[in-house]
């Protein structure tokens, strides 16, 4: 096998990325607060422009926001191979989640560059739009609407709980890059492999240094609107109050009653709980939550879904609700001639490997409906992720991003 590209790669140019990177909604505890379109998002997005150009290739932008850094294959008008993540974050996020995928996917470009061998297909860093969905929900827009998955005008409607909707906040980040190229949505891609901490304890547990992903879990979600009537603390009996937040109350504990399971393999979560009008002295008239539901296996997340409504239906008590499906994402596998070059590349490498299921939500959900996908894990501390203490260490970014350059450089070489 020829000399590989890995060779080339920079560890120590990598993690000096990966930490200014971070600058941009740095918080006091070590974390990263870079919210989906906003303006840490915008600075980091120009960042990375300047790093694609460094080494000569060219940033283009489409009509959802995505981000993307080419360098152009000896043979520019194949389908290119991609590879990427997002650099949005959660509000108390980490430095690794998704950045990670973004920076080792410019070190496996710079590394082509520096081997001197041009692959036959251009291959692309992409940073996908919104894929936290903590900001606009729900995540994974760029990739969706890339893929066909969402429609453009469905997600720009989209509004943040301060009313600002995709459209508006879309607009600052197309003006400032009014000057790139503008990409269509949804061209052909020859294949999409992705980097990514594994946001759990697997890969350090068993000692392994790269994850070879068989799959992403299954993943539903809800926003659950509970009403009832506004009145004062002290003149209302309880008699006749309609409180919000009472029958939330009851709604969480029937749903948690009936989803979680003994062996403890349901993931259920509710992340967001919204009262109104969050005043001391007034009864609770409307309270919203958002439901995330996962599991690996898609007629557990089928029969479980289904009984979301059900359940708050039953436990309102005198208010009305209001549950309003918002994804149903089935589990997938990834194609073996994907997860094959992951796991002949680490073992070229010598580093050890394992497979294992993503319970996490990535870009490459949508990306393996349009091309052959796969990715690349790298262990992270304890497991902790969407979490500011979340940590990995420059040796293990190094190797994931190296199993990343060879990956990619065989498929853009390739036929
Ligand atoms: O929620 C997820 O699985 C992803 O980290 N956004
Ligand atoms: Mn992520
Ligand atoms: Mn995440």
């Amino acid at each position: 096998m020829s000399p590989r590209v890995s060779g080339h790669l920079d560890g120590g140019r990598l993690w000096r990325d990966l930490m200014e990177l971070a600058r941009f909604g740095a918080t006091e505890l070590g974390g990263v607060n870079r919210l989906a379109l906003s303006r840490e998002e915008i600075a980091a997005r120009k960042v990375l422009i300047g790093w694609a150009g460094e080494f000569g290739a060219e940033a283009a932008v489409d009509a959802a926001a995505n981000l993307y850094l080419r360098l152009e294959g000896r043979e520019p008008s194949l389908p290119p191979l991609q590879t990427g993540s997002h650099i949005d974050t959660q509000p108390t996020g980490g430095k690794f989640d998704g950045a990670y995928g973004v920076v080792a996917g410019l070190a496996a470009l710079r590394s082509i560059v520096a081997s001197g061998r041009r692959p036959r297909r251009s291959v692309e860093v992409v940073a996908w739009m919104n894929e936290e969905g903590s900001r606009f929900a729900p995540g994974m827009m760029g990739s969706a609407v890339f893929t066909g998955k969402r429609t453009l005008a469905e997600i720009l409607s989209v509004r943040d709980k301060a009313g600002v909707s995709v459209s508006e906040a879309m607009g600052p980040v197309l003006e400032n890059e009014k000057h790139l190229p503008r990409r269509p949505l949804g061209y052909p891609v020859a294949g999409y492999v992705e980097a990514h901490i594994e946001q759990g304890p697997t890969l350090e547990a068993q000692q392994k240094t790269i994850g070879v992903v068989t799959g992403i879990g299954g993943k539903r979600t809800f926003r659950v609107e509970v009403k009832g009537e506004p009145a004062h603390a002290g003149t209302s009996s309880r008699r006749d109050r309609r409180d919000a937040l009472v029958s939330a109350v009851a709604i969480v504990d029937a749903l948690q009653k009936a989803i979680w399971d003994d062996a403890d393999t349901v993931r259920f979560t509710i992340g967001m709980f919204t009262v109104t009008p969050n005043a001391p002295s007034v009864v609770p008239s409307r309270v919203v939550f958002a439901v995330d539901l996962r599991h690996d296996d898609d007629a557990t997340v089928r029969r479980l879904g289904d009984l979301v409504p059900v359940i708050c239906g039953k436990a309102r008590g005198k208010c009305d609700v209001n549950v309003i499906p918002l994804l149903y994402d089935v589990p997938l596998q990834f194609p073996a001639s994907i997860r094959s070059r992951v796991a002949q590349a680490a073992k070229g490498l010598g580093y050890s490997s394992m497979e294992l299921n993503s319970p996490a939500g990535h870009d490459s959900r949508y990306l393996h409906y349009h091309c052959p996908t796969g990715m690349v894990f790298i262990p992270c501390k304890a497991g902790i992720s969407h979490n500011e203490a979340e940590s990995i260490t420059p040796a293990d970014a190094e190797a994931g991003a190296r199993v990343l350059a060879d990956v990619l450089f065989d498929l853009a070489d390739g036929a």
